[in-house]
């Protein structure tokens, strides 16, 4: 029996099969947990269907966290399928292309800095907002996806860093509001992994090697290694860890030079 067996995984951010929420949905399927998925559009819904069926998935809804109209379905559909929801996992970040790409000072609007912080910030709490009655009273846990780009400068990241300033902020509030609850609220910081999301990211390549040389595991991490983690994270294991960002990184994070010996 796995350790999240008779839970009921809410995953929302799964567009491929390299996105992150697909590793965690392996994790979370392994460990016995039953899932249920949500699409950003319709571009999405025949592949998120058919990751559904992999998975043997109760529902999967259409939902754009940009829209209240559709996280307030979302849930209204949920209530009728399933009795609570005991994890929500939120892997979705997002802000326009040019803003990704410049001197930040010169590249950063106040539209983009907006949907940046609506999309990949506000949007956990919206979420969380709409599921709060489903997941009261049952040691429920919502997860949801950083970067290191929220405390530390890199090229191009740029106004996406404090979006994920912001959502780890956002983090350390929701444990604090629905702690007494029973609901605890963590994020996972995860090293730079080729998703979607990546893939769209000038000199991405460069950086991946770049990253495997400075860490101390000399590799980059997989979405396989985000999803135990997640897992974990998720799971009466961490009943304990509340507010928590977990970096997934393989210590890159704990560094300040690299090695130039190999
Ligand atoms: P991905 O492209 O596979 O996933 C991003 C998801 O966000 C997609 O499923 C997309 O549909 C969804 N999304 C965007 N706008 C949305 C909207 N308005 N409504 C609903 N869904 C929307 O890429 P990924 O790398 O798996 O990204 C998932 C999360 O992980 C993001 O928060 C990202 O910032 C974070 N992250 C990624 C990396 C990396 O290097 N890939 C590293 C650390 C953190
Ligand atoms: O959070 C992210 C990327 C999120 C992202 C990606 C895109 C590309 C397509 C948000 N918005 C958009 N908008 C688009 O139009 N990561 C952690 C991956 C990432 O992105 C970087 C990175 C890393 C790592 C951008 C610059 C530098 C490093």
């Amino acid at each position: 029996m796995g350790f999240l067996s008779g839970k009921k995984a809410l995953i929302v951010g799964v567009a491929s099969k390299l996105s992150i929420a697909s590793g965690i949905a392996n994790a979370f399927y392994r460990e016995g947990a039953e899932i249920g998925l949500t699409y950003q559009n319709e571009k999405l819904k025949k592949r998120v269907e058919g990751f559904g069926e992999n998975w043997n998935a109760a529902f999967t809804l259409p939902c754009d966290v940009a829209s209240d109209d559709d996280i307030t379905a979302l849930f209204r559909e949920i209530d009728k399928v399933w009795d609570g929801i005991d994890i929500l996992v939120h892997s979705v970040g997002f802000a326009p292309g040019h803003e990704l790409d410049g001197n930040y000072v010169d590249v950063t609007t106040r539209e983009g800095f907006s949907i940046a912080h609506d999309i990949s910030s506000y949007s956990f709490v919206a979420l969380a907002k709409g599921a709060r009655e489903l997941m009261k009273d049952r040691d429920g846990s919502l997860l949801t996806l950083s970067y290191l780009g929220a405390n530390r400068t890199l090229p191009n990241y740029n106004v996406m860093g404090l979006a994920k300033a912001s959502l780890e902020a956002n983090v350390r509030y929701m444990a604090n509001a629905l702690g007494p609850e029973g609901t605890r609220v963590n994020a996972i910081s995860a090293g730079p992994i080729r998703t979607l999301a990546a893939s769209g990211i000038k000199n991405f390549r460069k950086m991946l090697s770049e990253n495997e040389k400075q860490t101390p595991l000399r590799r980059n991490v997989t979405t396989e290694e985000v999803g135990n983690a997640a897992a974990f994270l998720c799971s009466g294991l961490a009943s304990g860890i509340t507010g928590e960002i977990l970096y997934v990184d393989g210590g890159f994070s704990t560094t300040a030079m690299r090695s130039f010996e190999e």
